[in-house]
């Protein structure tokens, strides 16, 4: 009996031995700098330039965080650009109205939706984050934090925004318009009534995931209307012990079924970021069959670093910056 007591003790204290030293191989494997490739994407062919901002803070062993942060102002302050931040395409009155949300790898995010006058909303979403006690702040509650902040306000309505709006008032028609950012981006903005989002996820060197997302929503959108983006497991979902993943395209299918959160979840079950990609995209059309003729894609990148996106529709396209290659654009791919 005794014997029988010292065997089981002795086993028990070999596995708890052996547990502890597979977690501390682990970690001990993740904290090794550079030992984790970094690697970062975005969503649409803005997202080149974006990484390449975001790929100047991972190369130095910077944190996912900083990263998507810097590459996410890069579109928001692009005057060609009619879909983020300065110079996005207004709403039905008018207003340029911004949506952001960033999360890190601790589970802590913030977001502003709807806010006005402030060029860079997800820097506004990093010190909702960082300085309060919320998540998310909206309207003029979220345009008056971020002039206490220290942020200009400004204006953000172009001459030709305001040209291309007065054009969609003629008729008034609103009707989302699948891959449009391929259109107006360094195409012929103001004759295209829709426009998208950069969405964007990091992984640094220290094995740390962080993801950001910023839009100025679809364009001619109802004032007050909120997308995806900014609502935390719509647009943007970061879980560090598995993934990250964010969206693009009409917001409003992707909140229905909490886009970004079960395209995570799915990858916790052990589907590759593309497979997870694909059935949220496939569960949208399930649940609305009419889904197939809008627009909404997917993007994901595991803790592995591995990445894969998945759309509606042919058109979506994603940007990848790693140490190998910094401007590649990789057409996803589509269920139609
Ligand atoms: C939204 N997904 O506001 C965002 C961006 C967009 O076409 O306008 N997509 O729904």
């Amino acid at each position: 009996m005794a014997d029988r007591r010292r065997f089981l003790r002795d086993s028990m204290l070999a596995s708890s031995l052996l547990l502890g030293a597979n977690r501390a191989a682990r970690a001990q494997d993740a904290s090794k700098s550079g030992s984790i490739a970094p690697r970062v994407i975005s969503t649409w062919d803005f997202g080149v330039a974006a990484n390449q901002a975001a790929w100047a803070v991972l190369a130095k062993n910077g944190r996912a965080l900083d990263a998507v942060e810097a590459g996410a102002r890069i579109p928001e302050a692009d005057l060609k650009n009619h879909s983020v931040g300065r110079a996005g395409y207004p709403d039905r009155d008018g207003h340029v109205s911004l949506d952001a949300s960033i999360m890190d790898e601790h589970g802590n995010c913030g977001a502003v939706a709807g806010i006005e006058h402030i060029a860079h909303p997800i820097s506004v979403a990093r010190l909702v984050m960082e300085k309060t006690p919320h998540v998310l702040l909206v309207g003029e509650g979220a345009t008056q934090f971020a002039i206490e902040q220290g942020f200009p306000r400004e204006e953000l309505l172009t001459p030709e925004s305001e040209k291309a709006w007065r054009e969609w008032l003629k008729t008034a028609n609103y009707k989302p318009v699948a891959n449009s950012e391929v259109k107006t981006y360094g195409g012929t903005p103001g004759d295209k009534n829709n426009h998208d989002t950069i969405g964007m996820l990091a992984l640094d060197a220290h094995g740390n995931l962080s993801g950001a997302c910023t839009t100025s929503g679809m364009a001619w959108k109802l004032h007050g209307r909120v997308g995806d983006s900014p609502i935390i497991g719509a647009g943007l979902y970061v879980d560090n012990d598995v993934g990250a993943a964010t969206s693009t395209g009409v917001g409003e299918e992707v909140i229905r079924n909490a886009g970004s959160f079960l395209v995570v979840e799915l990858m916790r079950n052990g589907r590759s970021p593309e497979a997870a990609c694909r059935e949220a995209v496939e569960r949208i059309l399930r649940k609305k069959p009419g889904a197939k003729d809008l627009q909404v894609g997917f993007l994901a990148i595991n803790k592995h670093g591995e990445v894969g996106a998945w759309a509606i529709q042919k058109g979506f396209s994603y940007a990848v910056c790693d140490a190998k290659k910094q401007d590649a654009l990789i057409a996803a791919k589509s269920s139609f």
